[in-house]
């Protein structure tokens, strides 16, 4: 759990320092509720019309977190009234609205304000953010620190298929989910087999007529035998009325789901000689798990052979079936294997040639991590984009995932290798995140520094600690290309390489050692 006690005494020095937050979405909620209790000033700048990041924009069918309830929320505001263990889209979306109204953020909160650009202002030490407003106009705001709460994965993938103009029909990506289209009775295809794949195309099974599933590559998909069910009567009033049960249940699912996993995701020292070389307890998960598939597919062998994996499982981010290989079993679905060679005017080509005809298309093709919505250019005109290597050699990297050095006050939540690649809930990870930022910022007040920013010796010595460790792990395994490695060289930009309870550690206190430290304006 998270003490937030050092971040709650207000600070009282430096009247008229200012944050500006960029989202609204999980990690722009946390940090506001915190800068507030932390008496910081600030403003949360969200570009949509409502609040909830991933929770408002993700709105297909099927469309829920697929991680526990009791992990998937804020540690000082447990999610006690979910009626599932694993909660709706909607659920989670009104959880983050009534935190906003609850802890009194929601006024800050500016929707409709699309960030354009930012620059570091040496003169005056601070950023300058430029801004559309909902009406259009643009204009510039200045702030003394900025918190980045973009997030990783908001920037949806569009894949360049050729002849994709040519479909007559409609064909949207899951992230802008057509609302008003009624595809039951229609033939569907989806493109896409990751977690958004899943869940839309297990939902749409139902309705549709005929669902014909477009699986480039397979994934691993573990099982969970509550994914569709409702949290037991008993166990609700447990976590309400037992004195720190839901505590206890939260350290157990810590356990289970977070470090509990960590040794499946170290590769064995061999790998590189053998394809499907795995280390022993990745070997004994991939038994288990092929003994699933054969179980909910009722042995088909035909279709065992096209969704079992060439590369370790936890290589790319591990599924909860949620009656995915059942509903690949159903007699109207139909997997295809390889990808999608072309789109025709009424339908898909496959990659042997047969042309499939559908009415609609779903993309579930993922997002672009860390696609730049708006260029920050920080001290000497340094752009982040160049800092991460320009266009062509693109790789984030970040001081514990959250600064970076010549960007003086800019904080990132969710930031380069600080995901979980284990199904562990990324709102902890952003919880130890905000503490120390705003820990960071109190430093700053309390000691007068105009700003701060990491030393380049320290960025480069736990980048090469993330490097070493990035090593040992199964994510650039040379059949998985994913959005864990869509990087040079296959290096995972994305994901944290250290166990969650020695990020904690990492993250209990600056070493203000590490930073360079400015005071006053030039
Ligand atoms: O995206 P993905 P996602 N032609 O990148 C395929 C989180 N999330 O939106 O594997 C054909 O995982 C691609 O194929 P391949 C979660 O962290 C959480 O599903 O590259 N296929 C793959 O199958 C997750 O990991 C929840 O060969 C193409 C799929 O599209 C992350 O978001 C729910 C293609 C993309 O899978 C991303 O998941 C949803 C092409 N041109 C998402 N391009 C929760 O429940 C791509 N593909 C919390």
């Amino acid at each position: 759990s998270v003490d937030w006690n050092n971040t709650k005494t207000p600070v009282s020095k430096r009247a008229g320092f200012q944050v500006m937050v960029i989202g609204a979405g999980m990690s722009g909620i946390l940090a506001a509720i915190k800068l507030q209790e932390a008496g910081i000033s600030f403003t949360v700048l969200e570009k949509n019309k409502a609040i909830g990041g991933t929770w408002y924009k993700n709105t297909y069918p099927g469309c829920r977190v697929d991680i526990m309830s009791h992990l998937y929320c804020y540690s000082f505001e447990p999610l006690l009234s979910c009626p599932h263990f694993f909660p709706t889209q909607d659920f989670m979306r009104q959880y983050f609205t009534d935190c906003s109204h609850k802890y009194k953020i929601a006024p800050h909160i500016r929707l409709g304000h699309t960030v354009t650009a930012m620059k570091w202002e040496e003169d005056r030490q601070e950023w300058e953010v430029g801004v559309t407003l909902p009406d259009g106009q643009t204009e510039i705001r200045r702030c003394n620190a900025v918190i980045n709460a973009t997030g990783q994965l908001h920037h949806p993938a569009i894949p360049d298929i050729p002849g994709m103009a040519s479909f007559a029909g409609p064909c949207f990506h899951t992230a802008d989910y057509n609302q008003e289209l009624d595809l039951s009775g229609k033939r569907v295809g989806v493109i896409g087999t990751g977690s958004s794949g899943i869940q839309v195309a297990t939902a749409l099974s139902g309705s549709v007529k005929e669902l014909l599933i477009f699986q480039r590559t397979p994934h691993w998909a573990t099982p969970v035998d509550v994914y569709q069910e409702e949290v037991p009567q008993g166990k609700h009033d447990a976590m309400q009325h037992i004195p720190y049960y839901s505590n206890w249940y939260r350290l157990l699912l810590f356990w289970r789901m977070a470090d509990g996993m960590n040794h499946y995701l170290v590769k064995d020292p061999a790998w590189k000689s053998k394809d499907e070389s795995v280390n022993a307890f990745n070997g004994i998960l991939r038994s288990y798990l092929i003994r699933h598939m054969k179980k909910e597919t009722d042995s088909d062998p035909a279709l065992i052979t096209r969704i079992v994996p060439d590369y370790p499982p936890y290589g790319k981010r591990m599924l909860i079936d949620n009656d995915w290989y059942k509903t690949l079993s159903s007699p109207h679905v139909t997997l295809i294997s390889g990808g999608v060679r072309e789109m025709v005017p009424n339908g898909l080509v496959d990659q042997q040639g047969e042309t499939h005809s559908v009415d609609a298309i779903i993309l579930a093709t993922g997002f672009k991590p860390f696609h730049p919505p708006f260029s920050v250019t920080g001290r000497a005109g340094i752009t982040l984009l160049d800092a991460w290597g320009g266009a062509a050699q693109y790789s984030p990297r970040a001081y514990l995932g959250i600064t970076m050095p010549g960007f003086p006050n800019y904080f990132m939540t969710y930031g380069p290798n600080t995901n979980v690649g284990t199904t562990f809930s990324i709102i902890t990870i952003s919880e130890f995140q905000v503490r120390y930022i705003i820990t960071c910022m109190k430093e700053m007040l309390e000691n007068d520094y105009s700003a701060i920013e990491p030393l380049q010796t320290a960025y480069a010595a736990y980048n090469a600690k993330v490097d070493a460790q990035l090593e040992k792990l199964v994510w650039n395994h040379p059949k998985v290309n994913s959005w864990y490695n869509s990087w040079p060289g296959k290096r995972s930009a994305t994901n944290l390489p250290f166990s969650i309870a020695d990020y904690r550690q990492l993250l209990l206190q600056p070493d203000m050692a590490a930073f360079i430290k400015y005071y006053g304006k030039s």
